[in-house]
């Protein structure tokens, strides 16, 4: 089922016609208009008549959050304020927030592209959709709120956190689609566990899932967990906000809708475009944006582009689920390791929880990785040998997989930090 089926499943070579003349308009409104974008192409030595094809994009600059931040707040918002209708900021770990702004059609896009995403991971005009994603900067909770009102769907503009509430929601009105972070998702389940509510006895088909870096295995606890279907959809602010990128019924790659951005995949060190199939750090164009168009974007989001064709029928290339951020890649002991790739082994090991945290220390002049992870309330009270085998068991299996020897710390049933919005699952104390 499409929600615009002209679009979602147009040809490739139609879409890369469509996408080359929105490409050349793009870059020619942006040379024109951002004092930013004109000087970074005059230092390239490069005008906009010469992006005559898609490949031709490979010539133009990359643009950074560091950029962002330079123009902070609206340098690089391509028409004046008053045709802009709604702003939002994410923050990041430090100093300013970037800032975004959106026309009224850039919100019509997104709200367009969101209701796509929506009824491709299942939703339906007949859905209830609880949306415990944020509102508010975050583009999470609006964005989700839009889409649904373009589908039809009956939206609860819930927001984050106040489990208790959720529940309660989740339960009395009947709410058959849920979209939060998998995190927050995996918290609901606990929950909903502890109130001896049964989750067969609720509406919830589908969950949509996104905001941060999450494993297959994470996707198949919160699908046992929660008896649901759960999809993962990809977005940032910078580029627009969720629906950037979006599952299907196949849950094999997230769709990049094409007609609105341009994928690339590039070495983060020696910044050469990869070709598809590889691993590399994703950047994306906005070709049409109107209040922040951003060329060549990166994301420093870890991901590949699968070209195959899908069985769901749409011809949108898709994107790997995202590894983890180049920023968040830890490198110890010159081991470079992704939080996700830990959490895929312990989701593994049956008797522990998916709760857990990365502490990472500098030891004299040696890193140290350790690896909180809570026990399951059933081992608790086991035998101390036994909890010794269990510790030795995940440790070499991190090993194996990650080259690192970890020290695994087995903590009490839900003594670790929960989260309502993105978790914070790695604490580095190298940088104190
Ligand atoms: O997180 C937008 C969003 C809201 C996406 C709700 C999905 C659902 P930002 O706050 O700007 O925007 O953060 C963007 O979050 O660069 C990724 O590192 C990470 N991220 C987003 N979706 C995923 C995902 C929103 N599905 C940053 N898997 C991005 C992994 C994700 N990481």
């Amino acid at each position: 089922m499409y929600w615009n089926k002209s679009y979602e499943c147009m040809p490739r070579e139609k879409l890369q016609e469509l996408q080359l003349e929105r490409l050349k308009r793009m870059v020619s409104r942006i040379y024109h208009d951002v004092p930013f974008y004109r000087n970074k192409f005059q230092e390239c030595g490069i005008m906009p008549e010469d992006i005559q094809s898609l490949a031709d994009l490979q010539k133009l600059p990359f643009t950074t959050k560091v950029d962002l931040r330079d123009n902070y707040p609206y340098g690089l918002f391509t028409v004046p304020l008053e045709q802009i209708v709604r702003i939002h900021a994410s923050s990041g770990t430090t100093g300013k927030p970037t800032v975004v702004g959106y026309t009224r059609n850039d919100i019509a896009t997104w709200s367009e592209l969101m209701a796509r995403s929506l009824m491709a991971a299942g939703a339906r005009p007949h859905s209830v959709i609880q949306n415990a994603y944020g509102y508010g900067l975050f583009t999470g909770g609006l964005g989700v709120h839009y889409g649904a009102e373009r589908l039809g769907a009956s939206i609860i503009p819930i927001s984050g956190g106040n489990t208790a509430k959720q529940i309660m929601i989740m339960k009395d009105f009947g709410s058959t689609v849920l979209t939060c972070t998998p995190s927050y998702a995996i918290y609901l389940a606990e929950v909903l566990k502890e109130q001896g509510i049964d989750p067969e006895a609720l509406k919830l088909e589908v969950g949509i899932f996104g905001a941060e870096p999450w494993s297959e295995n994470i996707r198949k606890e919160i699908e046992k967990k929660l008896k649901i279907k759960a999809y993962d959809i990809y977005g940032l602010s910078e580029i627009m906000g969720p629906g950037v990128a979006i599952e299907c019924e196949c849950q094999n790659g997230l769709h990049m809708w094409e007609d609105h951005f341009i994928p690339e995949i590039i070495d983060p060190v020696t910044l050469e475009v990869l070709p598809h199939g590889e691993q590399g750090e994703l950047v994306i164009t906005t070709i049409t944006k109107e209040g922040i168009p951003i060329l060549r974007y990166r994301t420093r989001d870890i991901t590949k582009i699968i070209d195959e064709p899908c069985a769901c029928g749409r011809t949108h290339l898709r994107i790997s689920r995202l590894q983890g951020r180049t920023d968040d890649m830890l490198i110890i002991r010159g081991v470079n390791v992704f939080p996700t790739q830990i959490e895929s082994v312990l989701l593994e090991v049956s008797e522990v929880e998916p709760h857990y945290q990365l502490v990472v220390r500098r030891d004299g002049s040696l890193d140290t990785l350790e690896v909180k992870v809570e026990l399951s309330e059933t081992l608790f009270s086991d035998k101390i040998s036994n909890l010794e085998k269990l510790e030795r068991r995940i440790k070499e299996r991190i090993n194996s997989v990650t080259g690192i020897n970890a020290k695994i710390s087995l903590v009490e049933p839900k003594s670790l930090p929960r989260s309502e919005g993105k978790s914070q699952r790695v604490v580095d104390l190298r940088k104190i």
